[in-house]
């Protein structure tokens, strides 16, 4: 019999939702279970594109805003071979962010819009989950100082979450909003019943393109 497809989980939200910790929480308990699971996270900064888009994140290069858009699209398609291969393998992948924040994050950007935004990720494996970590901008600021990097300040990061509102509205993408202002714990027991669910049902379906 041909092995099962894993499935492919994204979480998303503003800076300082706990994706992170979330996304490390979940692959562990899933692996605890016996599961085939790994993390993936973009950017992906150890390749020679993310290390491009680690300096401009740090301010240590300034590049057009267009062309540290389309690197962060090109950091997500140069994985895709290798996504693709772990997936047919039958591994899930819990991945830390994907295409939604390129278009949140670029269209926040003075006189970019969501569609334009949008296009390089087009054709990029569809994912079965994106769980969005919802946390309010106050509980987000009260969660402590953001750190150096660009984009981390609360007005940007007010625009992202609306850019988030609207591509929510997508019906052709499964999204499901976590409430992320819960406790670490309750957050991780919400996250791990949608992903075995999807888990469940990815098994029997083709991968999808965006
Ligand atoms: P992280 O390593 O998850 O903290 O992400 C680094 C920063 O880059 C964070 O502020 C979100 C932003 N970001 C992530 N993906 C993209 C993208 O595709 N485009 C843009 N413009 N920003 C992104």
């Amino acid at each position: 019999m041909a092995c099962k497809r894993g499935a492919l989980i994204v979480l998303e939200g503003v800076d300082k939702a706990g994706k992170t910790t979330q996304c490390k929480k979940l692959v562990q308990a899933l692996q605890q279970e016996g599961r085939a699971v790994e993390m993936m996270r973009f950017p992906e900064r150890t390749t020679a594109i993310g290390q491009l888009i680690s300096a401009y994140l740090e301010n240590k290069s300034d590049l057009e805003d267009q062309t540290v858009h389309l690197l962060f699209s090109a950091n997500r398609w140069e994985l895709v071979p290798l996504m693709k291969k772990k997936l047919e393998q039958g591994t899930t992948l819990i991945v830390d962010r994907y295409a939604f924040s390129g278009a949140a994050f670029t269209s926040a950007k003075p006189g970019f819009s969501l569609d334009w935004c949008k296009k390089p990720d087009e054709g990029l494996p569809k994912p079965d989950l994106v769980m969005f970590l919802q946390l309010s901008p106050a509980e987000a600021a009260l969660r402590g100082q953001f750190g150096e990097e660009r984009y981390e300040n609360s007005v940007f990061q007010k625009a992202v979450q609306q850019n988030y509102e609207q591509l929510m509205k997508d019906p052709s993408v499964k999204w499901q909003v976590i409430n992320a202002s819960q406790s670490i714990e309750d957050v991780h027991k919400d996250i791990i019943t949608h992903s075995l669910n999807s888990i469940n049902t990815a098994h029997n379906l083709p991968l999808g393109a965006l």
